[in-house]
């Protein structure tokens, strides 16, 4: 597979957002965006059934990104959308609260109708990447059917009710993966996390977007066995999310809301913790837990800021010793 020798093999553990960067960047630090040399892992807790289409936003937003198409602004969908079958569906009388735009929309046709053909989730996502020029592997992490529910003061919801509908404003109690206990990993998600050099988790939530892979039966244990070396980008800088709910679900779910809390959570799963430079005065102790830590910038703004973090990664874990 390693056409480059000095190029590290590398997968990538994603959610949304925070996670379509990260391998936007790993796509620009690796040759040839990562055609031979990235494997990501997506999420699909998020996945929701809307107007009888399966939307995907986790991979969806991981693939937008690395085919240059994503709406950098709000983060999800396409850049230069329109609305006019949302617009029609809602005249017809549909509840139309989750966003999909016209152009968005025909990748949940294609992948909606390949599921009732028979064709599994991963091979609809391979074939939407390859007709998007995406060159990195986006693998999600089960063919099966896994849904995040949350539980909440006003009762149990799914993950975009939750998210979307109710704009993630009600405390997080508690979260079940619903399916997860008989998922299998998807072909080839197993061999991503066990045969490779650097294994990254992305700086995504990691109860609502990290948990979910890690969920699947298999998948935490080829995380714990690998002989990659493993490093974790703290998702909450300074005491707050970058974006989304992160932080205020740390907190009700009883953990501390700084990069020492996350790294206390990736104890035993990773062995770098990388945190920002506002976070330096935790270096020490993520160190007591027994981590190596690196402290940068960890914002990722635009594409260099991306391709910077990503190299900066990749510099400091090195190559998995043999
Ligand atoms: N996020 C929103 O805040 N509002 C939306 O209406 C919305 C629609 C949407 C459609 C397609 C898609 O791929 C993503 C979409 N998202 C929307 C983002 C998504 O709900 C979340 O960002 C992720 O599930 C969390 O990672």
């Amino acid at each position: 597979m390693d056409s480059s020798p000095s190029a590290p093999r590398v997968t990538l553990l994603a959610g949304g957002v925070g996670g379509a960067r990260l391998a936007h960047g790993l796509a620009l630090a690796l040759p040839d965006g990562g055609a031979e040399h990235l494997r990501i892992v997506g999420n699909v807790g998020d996945d929701t059934e809307r107007h009888g289409l399966l939307v995907s936003p986790d991979l969806d937003t991981v693939m937008y990104t690395l085919a240059g198409l994503n709406d950098e602004q709000r983060g999800w969908g396409l850049t230069g959308e329109t609305y006019g079958v949302l617009d029609q569906l809602a005249r017809l009388g549909e509840d139309t609260w989750f966003t999909l735009g016209d152009k968005d929309l025909a990748t949940h046709v294609v992948r909606t109708a390949a599921l009732r053909d028979g064709e599994p989730l991963s091979a609809v996502t391979a074939r939407l990447c390859a007709a998007l020029g995406v060159h990195a592997t986006l693998l999600p992490v089960t063919d099966d059917r896994l849904r995040t529910l949350v539980d909440t003061p006003a009762g149990r919801v799914a993950f975009q009710e939750y998210f979307v509908r109710r704009q993630h404003a009600d405390a997080v109690l508690g979260l079940t993966f619903d399916g997860a206990d008989t998922a299998r990993p998807a072909p080839g998600v197993l061999a991503a996390v066990r045969d490779t050099e650097v294994l990254v988790v992305a700086p995504s939530n990691p109860f609502l977007s990290v948990e979910p892979l890690l969920a699947v039966p298999g998948v935490r244990d080829a995380l714990r066995a690998t002989s990659a070396r493993r490093v974790a980008v703290s998702p909450i800088v300074g005491g707050r999310a970058l974006k989304g709910p992160a932080a205020q679900v740390l907190e009700t779910l009883g953990h501390e809301v700084s990069a020492l809390g996350v790294a206390r959570l990736y104890t035993g799963l990773v062995d770098v913790m990388c945190v920002d430079e506002a976070d330096a005065a935790l270096a020490d102790p993520i160190r007591d837990l027994g981590l190596d830590v690196v402290v940068t910038d960890t914002i990722m703004g635009g594409p260099a800021g991306r391709e910077r973090l990503a190299r900066e990664l990749l510099t400091a874990v090195g190559p998995a010793p043999r």
